[in-house]
């Protein structure tokens, strides 16, 4: 199977590279794509190099598909061409998520809503797919009717610049900011820019896109998503009230019994989640359950997830996958 990786040079490419390479996805040839400025350059993947080339020279190379991760207005100007010429697009970019006539997906959420003629599929935000795949198995279960989110986000969510700020400051030198703050040693609550209703897009992409891949407009979303000075991965404080009570016990067990989800939860012991632990993996881990006591049937939890892999990479690869399953590609 051919398959191009549009903006193959960024973190998130980089990543789809190493996610496509380590689960055996049937690649026979790569083709990876970027800005003109990295033309020419040379990509190594499963012991070969291939040259990026430019989107036009991608799509006169029919790949089956193609993974893009460079960015909004690429996404927009580039998927339809390529779609338009047959190949599938699976789009980590924004760009697409809440168009009505494009499906948002999390395999194990909602990937069987995927039909043969979905030709721009989009991956959704980060911090979006760890919550729904833990929010997943409890919906079914117990109906849930109001989430309270707050995010502590890797600076990787922002690319490749941010890490580079945080490592500067580490060493006590200056260089190019991705924040319009210091992030060594500070938080920030800011992540994107700020909507008219004073919580950011970050914010809203949490509480819209976590209702479009639950396919329910019912759930109550509100989220504060805060930048911190970490790597490995972002983690979340979530609050969610369900319509029906619920034992503590059946929670861990739901969860442990779903793909791709780890439960690590065991205060005795000092056992939780954290972003060192999940860091280049590709399962959700789930720790800190409890009952919240100033309410009825409503649970308190703490999610950690690689927000290269999950969140971004390996959600797209497993798209990828299903629809080689089903042989739509
Ligand atoms: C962050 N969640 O951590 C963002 C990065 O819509 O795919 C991913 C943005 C997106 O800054």
């Amino acid at each position: 199977m051919k398959v191009a990786v549009v903006g193959a040079t960024g973190l998130v490419g980089t990543k789809m590279l190493q996610v496509l390479a380590e689960r055996n996805f049937p690649v026979t040839e790569l083709i990876p794509v970027a800005s003109e400025k990295s033309v020419g350059k040379e990509v190594a993947f499963k012991g070969k190099t291939y040259k990026v080339v430019n989107a036009d020279t991608a799509i006169a190379m029919k790949p089956n598909v193609a993974l893009f991760s460079a960015g909004g207005s690429t996404s927009l100007e580039w998927a339809p061409k390529f779609a338009a010429a047959g190949i599938t697009v699976i789009d980590n970019s924004s760009a697409w998520r809440m168009d009505p006539t494009k499906k948002l997906v999390v395999p194990e959420v909602n990937g069987k809503t995927l039909t043969p003629e979905d030709k721009i599929i989009a991956n959704p935000n980060c911090s979006t797919i760890q919550m729904v795949l833990v929010m997943s198995p409890l919906h079914d279960q117990y109906k849930i009717k109001r989430v309270v989110v707050s995010t502590y986000q890797s600076v990787t969510g922002t690319g490749v610049k941010a890490v580079t700020q945080l490592m500067n400051e580490r060493k006590g030198e200056t260089g190019e900011m991705a924040y319009p703050y210091q992030i060594d040693l500070n938080v920030i609550p800011q992540i994107d820019v700020f909507l008219e209703n004073g919580y950011t897009k970050e914010e809203m992409k949490m509480v819209n896109e976590t209702k479009k891949i639950m396919g329910d407009n019912s759930i109550q979303v509100t989220a504060t998503t805060v930048r911190i000075p970490v790597m490995g991965g972002h983690s979340e404080s979530v609050n969610l009230e369900f319509d029906n009570e619920y034992e503590v016990a059946n929670v861990r067990k739901l969860l442990a019994a779903t793909p791709g989800i780890v439960v690590v939860d065991d205060p005795a012991n000092l056992q939780y989640p954290m972003p060192k632990d999940a860091h280049d993996k590709d399962e959700v881990l789930v720790g800190r359950i409890r009952r919240d006591e100033t309410q009825p049937k409503t649970l308190n939890m703490w999610i950690v997830a690689d927000n290269l892999r999950k969140g971004a990479a390996t959600n797209a690869v497993q798209i990828a996958e299903y629809l080689h399953q089903q042989k739509w590609i």
